[in-house]
């Protein structure tokens, strides 16, 4: 049966919902950051609305930029608890048109996939309307907008609900998946990032259709067995990976408190080494690879906060998995001067599909 996967992703979700919850900033540039414990001045935006959008605004941007490119623009704190209850009453929604419980795929706080192949009997028409149920259900109950894609897999669904945004809905069919991949930058393919991107740039690889008629040999030679193949199978818009429910035996984690509350990065990254090597034995014992690294700190006032990474395929690599892990907890470090009193690394999406080291190049 012709698989028929729907991904969708909240527009511009943390400032959307700070203008649901007070409409008078509608109107204005809303920026939501993350204020780290230097205060005001040295944040960084988590996310903004539209309007900032147009004004050069962006994620990751430190938030000084952003009032310096639009200094009537309205700034507000990230407020993560109340996101993720959003986020929750969302999800809700999203399970109940997936085929079945297992059918559904919380891949952040704003996106998820289903699986409809059954409920549309793969027919992309019936999908579509399903994609436009969804859209008014999250409006009429959340009052958020989203954008939909549909495709025969993941990595297009996901490609196709960023392709209209906001509020878009985007069908890919089985035999228009060539049409909408090719004229792609290769930067736009899920799970290739900056280093994998520049890389290509260097051998002469600029768009999907450049990549997709590339020597697959030369791939191989670069970039290994396992990347080499999926960057070839992702040009040509193949991925069979199911769409599927994390569940705790999804992930390997460990957690372990510092002899005392600290801020000091030895120490810190001494203990971080210790679980990571931990959780990486414990994935070879199991001979699994993994999708996802979690970092997660918990501060001596117990406010508790994580990180991740997410891939697009599967690998099993411990030096990956330390520095991943080490620049996520350079982060936290970064941005707070407040001692640490546990920490805890978690692999996840684990997949008995490789076992052979590979490049980690993290997407998103
Ligand atoms: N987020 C963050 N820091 C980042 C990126 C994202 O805190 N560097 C948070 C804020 C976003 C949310 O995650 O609202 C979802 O991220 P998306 O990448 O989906 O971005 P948005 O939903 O904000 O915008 P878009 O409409 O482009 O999806
Ligand atoms: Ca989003
Ligand atoms: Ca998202």
């Amino acid at each position: 049966m012709q698989r028929v996967i729907i991904h969708v992703d909240m527009d511009y979700f943390y400032a959307a919902i700070e203008e649901r919850e007070d409409p008078s900033i509608r109107d204005k540039a809303v920026v939501v950051c993350m204020y780290s414990n230097r205060g005001e001045e040295g944040g960084a935006v988590s996310t903004c609305n539209y309007a900032a959008r147009r004004a050069g605004i962006r994620a990751a941007m430190p938030c000084r930029q952003a009032r310096s490119l639009k200094p009537d623009a309205v700034f507000l704190p990230v407020r993560k608890g109340f996101y993720e209850e959003v986020s929750k009453n969302l999800m809700a929604i999203l399970h109940s048109y997936a085929d079945s419980e297992e059918a559904f795929e919380r891949t952040s706080i704003d996106e998820a996939f289903l699986d409809i192949t059954r409920s549309c009997n793969s027919d992309f028409d019936i999908a579509r309307e399903i994609g436009m149920r969804i859209k008014e259900e999250v409006k009429a109950q959340e009052k958020l907008t989203c954008s939909v894609g549909i495709g025969p897999n993941k990595l297009i669904a996901k490609m196709a609900s960023s392709f209209r945004k906001p509020d878009g809905i985007t069908i890919v069919r089985t035999e228009e998946v060539q049409d909408f991949l090719r004229p792609m930058p290769v930067g736009k393919l899920w799970g290739i990032g900056k280093v994998t991107e520049d890389k290509l740039a260097q051998m002469g690889i600029m768009t999907v259709a450049d990549l997709e008629e590339h020597d697959i040999m030369e791939l191989v030679r670069v970039f290994g067995k396992n990347k080499g193949t999926w960057l070839r199978h992702a040009a040509s818009g193949i991925d069979e990976t199911p769409v599927r429910e994390r569940s705790a035996s999804d992930q390997i984690g460990r957690m372990a408190s510092l002899k005392h509350d600290t801020h000091d990065e030895q120490i810190v990254f001494s203990l971080l080494t210790e679980l990571a090597d931990d959780v990486m034995n414990r994935a070879q014992a199991r001979k699994v690879g993994f999708r996802s690294v979690t970092v997660t700190v918990i501060f001596s006032n117990f406010k508790t906060s994580t990180k991740s990474r997410t891939l697009s395929h599967p690998v099993s690599d411990r030096q990956a998995l330390h520095d991943t892990a080490r620049e996520m907890m350079g982060q936290f470090l970064g941005e707070t001067t407040m001692n640490f009193r546990r920490i805890g690394v978690m692999v996840g999406n684990l997949s008995e599909k490789t076992g052979q080291k590979s490049l980690f190049d993290f997407a998103e």
